[in-house]
């Protein structure tokens, strides 16, 4: 998969794909990450991307040109274009999965107060990654690729995502996990998870993942 972030912040990306498990993708060639600046695509004089908006109101307005010509240039039949925005629809794992498939991703970091609404009809999808206002689409480019990238063949052991919790089926919160040691300031580590009964533990850990569900996140639940 080849994945192109178009922001006119890409220092904001400095180190964020270059540890763990997503540095050994790219090592490894199952994914091809490019940070573009897409001012580089303006034909404005003075290398202006946004603009005013038209009817007043606060802050500037993403220009329709820049981002235009860089996706005319980077689009091919395989690509699928997402526009970063907090007025965008919600992003979940089910998107990552789909996405996942993909063998090309345009992601669009929106900036300032917003961006030419013309800009939606060369995307395929407009996402948001939550209910709260971020200064750009920087953070949510970063999430979003890393939920994507680790779910490419290849890159982390199968078993540790179709047991993700928010995984196709599921949706449910995660079990609560132990390590050593068994006791630690007086804090001790269920006993059922002591003893090797794997059929009882199985059991204890859907209890509990069911009674945090209902307790954290009962919207989940219905
Ligand atoms: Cl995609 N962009 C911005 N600026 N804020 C957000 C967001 C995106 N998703 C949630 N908040």
């Amino acid at each position: 998969m080849r994945i192109d972030i178009l922001t006119l912040f890409p220092n904001m990306f400095n180190g964020v794909f270059e540890e763990s498990i997503i540095k050994r993708a790219i090592e490894n060639k199952k994914v091809e990450i490019n940070i573009i600046d897409f001012r580089k695509y303006t034909t404005d004089p003075h290398n202006k991307v946004d603009d005013e908006p038209f009817g007043g109101g606060a802050g500037m307005v993403l220009m329709c040109q820049p981002i235009f010509d860089a996706v005319k240039d980077l689009k091919t039949k395989d690509s699928k274009v997402i526009l970063l925005t907090p007025s965008g629809i919600p992003y979940k794992q089910k998107m990552a999965f789909d996405l996942s498939k993909e063998k090309h991703l345009i992601i669009i970091c929106g900036h300032y107060e917003g961006f030419d609404d013309r800009i939606s009809t060369i995307v395929d999808l407009e996402v948001s990654i939550g209910d709260y206002v971020l200064t750009g689409g920087e953070v949510p480019a970063m999430a979003i690729t890393d939920s994507i990238v680790r779910l490419l063949p290849g890159v982390i052991r199968e078993e540790s995502f179709i047991e993700d919790s928010f995984s196709k089926e599921s949706y449910i919160l995660d079990y609560p996990s132990y390590t050593h040691p068994r006791e630690y300031e007086g804090l001790k580590v269920p006993e059922v998870l002591l003893n090797g009964d794997h059929k009882k533990i199985d059991e204890w850990r859907r209890n509990e993942a069911i009674k945090r569900t209902k307790e954290r996140r009962p919207d989940l639940l219905k």
